[in-house]
């Protein structure tokens, strides 16, 4: 846990379960849910999230920047791949994957610079501003992409308690694409850096007058 504070609101409904936030650990490709931290990198700052708009660790989350120890899947564009957390997601806020191709191998890139773009949104539903939060989330890997290795980076943002820090629950998984295309899609941002502290949805106060929302970063790249 963050601080008391931080987690408050999305708490009072886990207090008698299990105390803890949420990790991405497994990917699912080819239709094979594989075990922890196979092709997922593996943190090192157990559940906590990220919350500085400012550090590295928003790509890979902390202890993420190197591969060294994870494996890359081979997975056709196309195709459905699956992040699942140790526990469902349980704070409130947007899902968005995003994906950068490596210069090299998947698992000797950092991802740093200005590489990454967004394949996947998922917000609130309006009226009402209901949030889908699983312990699992699918998304289509574009047909398009050019063949290569890539991260796959999953973001949940936890905007659950307004005018306190949005939390990050990030995590990457390694992937070698193939049967692509030739498209180069963006437009493509950098982390730390796509996502402002003055951003409507990453400001948002979800318990007040909450009618609308736009996920932070880039709009969702199409082939
Ligand atoms: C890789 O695994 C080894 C052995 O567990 C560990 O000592 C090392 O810190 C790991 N490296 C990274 C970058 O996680
Ligand atoms: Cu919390």
């Amino acid at each position: 846990m963050k601080g008391f504070a931080s987690c408050t609101a999305g708490l009072l409904a886990l207090a008698s379960q299990v105390s803890g936030h949420y990790i991405f650990q497994q990917l699912t490709a080819n239709g094979v849910k594989n075990p922890a931290y196979t092709y997922v990198r593996k943190n090192t700052n157990y559940n906590s999230p990220v919350t500085d708009l400012a550090s590295k660790d928003l790509r890979c989350n902390v202890g993420g920047a190197s591969g060294v120890n994870t494996s890359t899947v081979s997975i056709a564009a196309g195709s459905s791949i699956t992040f699942t957390a140790d526990v469902a997601v349980y704070h409130q806020g947007p899902v968005s994957v995003y994906m950068a191709k490596a210069p090299s191998t998947a698992a000797a890139f950092d991802g740093s610079g200005n590489v990454w773009f967004k394949i996947f949104d998922l917000g609130p539903k309006f009226p009402g501003g209901t949030w889908d939060l699983k312990q699992a989330y699918t998304i289509t890997i574009p047909k398009c992409i050019t063949d290569g290795e890539y991260l796959v980076r999953i973001q949940q943002l936890g905007i659950h308690n307004p005018g306190g820090t949005p939390q990050f629950y990030v995590g990457c998984a390694q992937v070698a694409i193939t049967g692509g295309g030739s498209s180069d899609l963006g437009p493509k941002v950098a982390f730390p850096g796509a996502i402002k502290a003055t951003d409507p949805g990453y400001t948002a106060n979800i318990y007040n007058s909450f009618t609308s929302y736009t996920i932070p970063g880039p709009p969702v790249a199409t082939c």
